[in-house]
């Protein structure tokens, strides 16, 4: 879910202090004076601009320590050990991790019913400063902030969407350039690190005029205008190196299906997602980086095209997009079309569409995209069971799509939270491996649920080669009932069950 950044709040607050902004450099220049730009220097109560030695997290060590399962140290990884290899690669490769810039930087703590309860020291007045810092010093502040959040995690990859990393303008092209500005100064923290996104997309939900939806609005002034945002968003992605680009259609559904043309809706989807198709590969050169769709059934639109892995997929294949196209696999989003998310996982892998993960949980007791880093360690095995199966993914990753509580206020809980993350997910890892050996219990019992196909009859039809009549005249000479065996589902649960401990 993105909360925050889908905040009208802050698109009020971002016009707002661009226009105060904008008004103190007129007064300025009028008045004759040149160099003080912002309220902070005119009262002379600080210095302007950016503090580049600036700690968010002063508490905690530079990079966070693996110390082993019987650690009680909570600024330090139990499972999660970079460089360890699991099934022959190191577990940084398998897992790829990525922080999310919306949850983990511009999360608030707001909700529907409630006001930010965060105050993160980013978004804070400059120590000395009375006044918050101009929207751009407070983006590069933002943006540093993340930069170290990264380096303590000894995560390289991260996402974003636009409209999180830069503030919005008056104008599209102003909003452009502010993102310009941001893309440069990312790409300036990144250089001479291993730092790059995972993926970039474009926020096509929280404006007003997206609130029919965007390549599926009914107006085509909409449409244009998502297509724009589109290619500037594509633009930053390649700019600073990002593997992938993504799209998550909040509002690519309906509210009211009596006065929505589905089938114009999703023909019109097809085609924004062509000329985002021609634009990734063939402008910019972007090809062997898949575009991902992220799949979600509803929220914030009632019903969205997109529902679950089958339903893309089905999509993609319809209008000619599955080459290009594969699948970015939400958990909370799995479990709200019903599945689990080993379930949307595992199917994303017997099509070979896995793209990747946001890797977070819901809350059983409540129905919408809670976010919550994902701590469950046999649904993590099961999950990365599947992506070891695949071979994991490069390019691909897997995305923190989660945030903290909206109670958990201290910037060490975003330390806690990733750590908890992150060692779920290596833990899920190093059982996945003893789940999915070839020798293990559970692959045995897999098998022998399969055995009667490794015959000639099994091997004529899986090369479909056989008929229905040949195949009514076996079933008319086989005595008795055909041969079944026993599911052993209490069998293979006690042998997760073990594995996962
Ligand atoms: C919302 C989605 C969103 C995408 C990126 O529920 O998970 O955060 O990952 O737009
Ligand atoms: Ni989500
Ligand atoms: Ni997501």
């Amino acid at each position: 879910m993105c909360t925050k950044n889908d905040n009208p709040e802050f698109y009020f607050r971002d016009v707002l202090a661009a226009t105060v902004q904008f008004l103190l450099i007129a007064l300025i220049l009028l008045g004759g004076r040149s160099t003080p730009v912002y309220a902070a220097v005119v009262d002379g109560t600080c210095a302007s601009g950016l503090d580049n030695n600036e700690v968010f997290w002063p508490d905690a060590p530079d990079v966070i320590p693996f110390k082993g399962a019987d650690s009680h140290d909570p600024l330090a990884f139990r499972h999660y050990n970079a460089t360890e290899t699991v099934l022959g690669r190191p577990m940084k490769d398998w897992l790829r991790f990525s922080v999310a810039f919306w949850h983990s930087i511009r999360n608030d703590g707001s909700d529907p019913f409630g006001f930010p309860t965060k105050r993160w020291p980013w978004d804070a007045p400059l120590p000395g400063c009375d006044v918050p810092s101009p929207p751009m010093d407070l983006a590069k502040r933002r943006m540093r902030a993340l930069f170290e959040l990264m380096r303590k995690l000894g995560v390289d990859l991260w996402c974003f969407h636009d409209r999180d990393i830069a503030p919005r303008g008056e104008t599209l092209e102003e909003t452009n350039a502010m993102l310009d500005e941001i893309v440069e100064y990312a790409a300036e923290l990144q250089h001479g690190t291993d730092i790059r996104p995972l993926w970039g997309t474009a926020q096509l939900f929280a404006e007003p005029h997206y609130m029919h939806g965007a390549a599926t609005s009914p107006s085509v002034d909409v449409f244009v205008r998502a297509a724009a945002q589109v290619k500037k968003a594509m633009d930053a992605t390649k700019r600073l190196g990002g593997e992938n680009f993504n799209f998550w259609g909040g509002r690519e559904g309906y509210a009211f299906l009596p006065t929505t043309d589905l089938k114009t809706e999703r023909t019109h989807a097809a085609v924004f997602f062509k000329m985002a198709r021609d634009y990734w590969v063939k402008d910019l050169g972007q090809k062997g980086r898949p575009l991902l769709i992220e799949p979600k059934p509803q929220e914030p639109s009632k019903h969205q095209y997109d529902w679950d892995v089958g339903t893309t997929a089905g999509f993609l294949r319809e209008f000619g997009l599955e080459k290009d196209f594969k699948l970015n696999v939400e958990c909370n989003h799995a479990t709200l079309a019903g599945h689990s998310c080993s379930h949307e996982v595992e199917t994303a892998v017997a099509m070979g569409m896995l793209g990747g993960l946001d890797a977070n949980t819901g809350d059983p007791q409540v129905g919408w995209d809670t976010d919550q880093f994902m701590t469950d360690q046999r649904e993590a095995a099961l999950v990365l069971s599947a992506i070891v199966r695949s071979n994991g993914f490069a390019p691909g990753g897997i995305n923190f799509d989660a945030k903290t509580r909206r109670e958990s206020t201290d910037v060490n809980d975003l330390l806690y939270a990733h750590i908890g993350g992150m060692d779920a997910m290596a833990l899920g890892l190093k059982l996945a491996a003893k789940l999915v050996d070839p020798g293990g219990a559970l692959e045995r019992v897999k098998r022998e649920r399969y055995s009667s196909w490794t015959g000639d009859v099994g091997a004529k039809i899986e090369r479909g080669e056989a008929t229905l009549v040949e195949l009514e005249k076996l079933a008319l000479a086989h005595e008795g009932e055909p041969a079944v065996g026993s599911g052993r589902q209490e069998l293979a649960d006690n042998i997760i069950a073990a594995v996962v401990g």
